[in-house]
């Protein structure tokens, strides 16, 4: 199990270091990624999103201004969690630790699973 708080594990690199944690080994449909800290209901926990590599910078996990708006969904289709796997077999895991539904890189959470597929919903806990 892996546990997140708020302000932990951003995109971005500060001082040549990427600002991102990474975890390797990663088994979906065994280990799961506690995300309760975060308090997620309703819509939000309907379903992942999966996002297209657009925009999205497959070393540091940035993502372009104009991908970052409604980066998680909006309205009924928000949703906390959004992935993105990249050409290289990584899954970087997007939180939207704000709740607003787009992506900030010093606000939203972002996580890289080293050669995962996109995890499924069942892989997350919501609910403590
Ligand atoms: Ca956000």
């Amino acid at each position: 199990m892996v546990k997140y708080a708020a302000g932990d594990s951003f995109a971005g690199v500060t001082a040549g270091a990427n600002n991102f944690d990474s975890i390797t080994a990663f088994a979906t449909g065994t280990d799961k990624i506690d995300l309760s800290s975060f308090g997620f209901t309703g819509a939000s926990v309907a379903s992942v999103r999966t996002n297209a590599t657009t925009g999205v910078n497959a070393t540091t996990g940035e993502v372009a201004a104009a991908q970052a708006s409604n980066f998680f969904g909006a309205g009924g289709d928000q949703r906390a969690v959004a992935t993105v796997t990249t050409a290289g077999g990584d899954t970087f895991v997007y939180v939207d630790a704000n709740k607003d539904g787009s992506f900030q890189a010093g606000t939203d959470l972002a996580v890289k699973l080293v050669a995962t597929a996109a995890p499924a919903l069942a892989d997350f806990t919501f609910t403590a």
